[in-house]
């Protein structure tokens, strides 16, 4: 009955096939006029909200008492806190700049939370036809089949992604050119690709080593960060302390060695920026 719990495996085989249906929709558009939220660079399309909208339709129809936070519902609903009731943490379109631009770098993504913890994860690129797919407690997965995170732990031989689509948020202040300043002297391969859960699963998959990204929301980590964890990965937010999932900001790595390794470059930029800024007012 409707009342009994379910199988997280249940509810994967259920909203799969309505995500795919719903990237038809990507695959198809012909408007990428876009609209801004408050800030210039916060995009949205027709297609977001209308993504969104099938899918928290069709999983009402299914499991009337579950709860929502969508990216676009909440624009005018606010973010609801998480309560035991399972939620689904949908993003309609994650990488809205990429899609606009008809760069194929975009991914519907939802999350299952089940008693607050993050339980289900589905990422789908339908340019790439690419699913990555997860269960807490049985491994991540690439349109089927198991992935892993590649292990590496030598920073000299990293390849990390560190999305830069924020560093213009005043809060931030000169933060991510220290940053850069010192990563790029040891880190060979440095990307940046606008899209936050597809970024994740490349390093679930092993192509990438490392991504980093600031101020994000539920909807950027619901099922990306389960998949990088269930894949074998390391996450911790973006100061190292633990992983938040209402309040998201991480470091998701190959292994733990190797975020250690960036964190350890990040203090040195950091205090360095504190140093200047220092001397700067009392110089
Ligand atoms: P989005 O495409 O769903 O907006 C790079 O832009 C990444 O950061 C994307 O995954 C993007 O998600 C996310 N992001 C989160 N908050 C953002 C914001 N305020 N502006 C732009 N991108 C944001
Ligand atoms: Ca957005
Ligand atoms: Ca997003
Ligand atoms: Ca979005």
């Amino acid at each position: 009955s409707a009342s009994m719990a379910q199988e997280p495996q249940e509810y994967l085989d259920f909203i799969l096939p309505l995500i795919k249906e719903a990237g038809k929709e990507l695959l198809t558009a012909d408007n990428y006029q876009v609209e801004h939220k408050k800030e210039v660079y916060d995009l949205v399309t027709i297609y977001d909200r209308r993504i969104e909208d099938i899918l928290i339709n069709k999983i009402k129809k299914k499991y009337p008492n579950h709860k929502f936070i969508g990216e676009e519902e909440s624009e005018i609903n606010g973010i609801s806190n998480l309560t035991d009731t399972p939620t689904w943490i949908i993003d309609p379109i994650d990488g809205t700049s990429n899609f606009v631009r008809q760069i194929p770098f975009a991914a519907i993504s939802v999350g299952l939370v089940i008693n607050k913890e993050q339980t289900m994860g589905v990422v789908y690129n339908p340019f790439l036809n690419e699913c990555f797919t997860a269960i807490k407690g049985e491994g991540a997965y690439l349109n089927g089949n198991k992935i892993k995170t590649n292990g590496q732990t030598d920073i000299n031989k990293t390849c990390f992604t560190y999305e830069l689509s924020l560093a213009r948020n005043e809060k931030y202040g000169d933060m991510y050119m220290y940053r850069l300043k010192h990563l790029t002297r040891v880190i060979p391969g440095i990307r940046s690709y606008g899209s936050a859960t597809i970024s994740l699963c490349y390093v679930a998959a092993g192509r990438i080593d490392a991504y980093q990204c600031d101020g994000l929301y539920p909807w950027d980590a619901a099922a990306g960060v389960l998949i990088v964890r269930e894949a074998g990965g390391y996450v911790c937010d973006s100061n190292g302390g633990e992983f938040n999932l209402m309040d998201p900001n991480y470091l998701a790595t190959s292994t733990k060695k190797l975020s250690d390794e960036i964190m350890a470059i990040e203090r040195i930029a950091d205090e360095e920026r504190i140093r200047d800024a220092k001397a700067k007012t009392e110089g």
